[in-house]
């Protein structure tokens, strides 16, 4: 017996023109477009930030800016990267995605979906509106916390605060919305036959980070509100001499912030292994596997949050069980490791950008994981806490697990998104310059924080010079790489060699899981079950 699902029918619709039509559109793929260069744009505003750090970084002795703006710069480049670049990013997929791989024709809440874009710009413009307004003497600039807005510093830090405090609301809504959408849609909207075990790993992903982003947004939400009104309407929940407790602040933050590195990385441990068996031309490998292993890190991240103020006083027995817990989310994430070496073992290769992307993320990434389960332990991170270190582990799963396991689904999809293929020299000189400045920004990193140079300082000691230059030079060759990335990204969206339908030759139906409905044309039909 054969089902067919149901298709588009936007067509018949009557639908206005021009910025009209972006501010009302219902279409998931619309939105997910929205979505992915709003991603983009964001993404240029905080590399922008952050190669003005590390051109103050380039040599010892205090060269272009204050301090106090040297702080800003940091924490709002995290903000931005986190909130207004990557989040996006995935979130775009998943409305391009998610309706076409479960046999959805669109995502269940559309009119919220708009709604949950829309806000993004306005989160954005809260967060750089104070850089602006301190060039016409208004006020002294973004929040200079850190992102994590520790107090009791950010109870007495300036204007930012209160800007970084209104964006995180925010965000918070808008990651909500889009959160219960996934989740709606995947509950209620799957094709007949579309048994959950046999939905694509990137659903299942996106799945958990949903229940993730549910379960963690209300307790930042409360924070920075507690925070916010220790600021401005005399409570003391984070003011020892007032009976509160500025530790309690890290709790609820990292409550929320460490489920946050998972959220980031979810969907793209979703949409990896597609990647990895089409150019493999094998099918998925451990499946079953892998759906465990992403439910069992979503859960595990929920109850480690305490490991990133291991140093701030703790009694032993809560030290030794923030380390065990943290450590045993290795097994889950060896699992998938495994996995994915196993999909690609013996398989016919080739190294189209999307696979080089793939292989380059699965050996970088692995560093960014085995210096997470250093940094875990208690006794040894009493050593590297609060050290570059940190900063070049953090960068090899963030910018690697997140910002390039993007690029390769963007590669991997923008054929299909757009119906033309990308340049495949321009994108592999991309891959190479990328992967390359990246361990020369972030490697050098690793070795200053063993070193002990302190994270989050405007200037430092002479012997760690040497270090920071080849760091500084890095990345701005990685900055000035992603432009290859944008010029490869609009030359295909406006034309170029046609894509076929298969797109990627060694696909040939395989482009899902094997045990779903593999979708064998172009992304505007939608899946026949049999
Ligand atoms: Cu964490």
């Amino acid at each position: 017996m054969s089902t067919k699902v149901a298709v588009h029918h936007d067509e018949h619709h009557d639908h206005p023109k021009g910025m009209k039509h972006w501010f009302t559109t219902t279409n998931h793929k619309d939105i997910g477009t929205m979505y992915l260069i709003f991603s983009l744009i964001m993404f240029f505003v905080g590399g922008l930030m952050i190669l003005a750090v590390r051109a103050e970084l380039f040599q010892p002795g205090l060269q272009l800016m204050k301090p106090e703006f040297y702080n800003q710069l940091i924490g709002n480049h995290a903000l931005i990267m986190i909130f207004a670049a990557l989040m996006p990013a995935a979130t775009g997929f998943a409305n391009w995605m998610i309706p076409l791989q479960i046999g959805a024709p669109d995502m269940a809440l559309p009119r919220i979906n708009n709604w949950g874009f829309w806000l993004l710009p306005v989160a954005a413009t809260l967060l750089i509106l104070p850089f602006i307004l301190a060039l016409f003497g208004v006020g002294d600039g973004g929040a200079a916390t850190g992102w994590t807005l520790y107090a009791p510093l950010s109870v007495q830090g300036g204007m930012g605060v209160d800007f970084a405090i209104f964006a995180i609301h925010i965000l918070g809504v808008s990651s909500v919305l889009g959160s219960i959408n996934v989740i709606v849609t995947i509950f209620n909207m799957r094709a007949p036959g579309m048994t959950l075990m046999k939905m694509p790993l990137f659903a299942w992903g996106w799945l958990i980070t949903a229940f993730l982003l549910v379960a963690t947004i209300p307790v930042l939400a409360g924070a920075v509100t507690m925070l916010l009104t220790d600021r401005h309407f005399g409570t003391h929940f984070f003011d020892a001499a007032g009976g509160g407790d500025p530790i309690l602040f890290q709790h609820l933050f990292w409550f929320f912030g460490h489920p946050e590195v998972y959220i980031l990385l979810l969907p793209v441990w979703g949409f990896m292994p597609q990647i990895l068996q089409t150019f493999s031309r094998k099918p998925i490998f451990g499946y079953k596997a892998q759906v465990f292993s992403l439910i069992a890190i979503g859960i595990l991240s929920l109850v480690v949050w305490a490991h990133h103020f291991l140093t701030a006083g703790m009694p032993v027995p809560a030290l030794l069980y923030f380390m065990y817990s943290t450590m045993s989310i290795s097994l889950p994430l060896a699992v998938l490791f495994f996995c994915w070496i196993a999909n690609i073992w013996k398989g016919a290769l080739t190294f189209e950008t999307p696979m080089l992307f793939a292989i380059g993320w699965i050996i970088l990434f692995g560093i960014g994981g085995l210096t997470g389960l250093v940094l875990a332990d208690v006794a040894a991170d009493a050593q590297y806490h609060h050290s570059y270190f940190v900063v070049a582990h953090f960068h090899y799963t963030l910018f690697v697990g997140g910002i390039m396991g993007i690029m390769a689904g963007v590669y991997y999809w923008l054929p299909k998104m757009t119906g033309h293929m990308y340049n495949e020299k321009l994108g592999k000189l991309h891959f190479w310059l990328t992967a390359i400045s990246f361990n020369l920004t972030f490697l050098p990193q690793f070795f200053v924080g063993l070193a002990g140079m302190p994270r989050r300082i405007p200037d430092y000691a002479l012997q760690f010079a040497e270090f920071n230059a080849i760091s500084s030079v890095g990345a701005f060759i990685l900055g000035l790489s992603q432009i290859l990335f944008v010029y490869n990204v609009i030359a295909c969206a406006r034309g170029g060699k046609k894509a076929t339908d298969k797109v990627w030759e060694g696909a040939e139906g395989l482009e899902w899981t094997l045990s779903s409905p593999p979708p064998y044309h172009s992304f505007s039909k939608q899946p026949t079950i049999k």
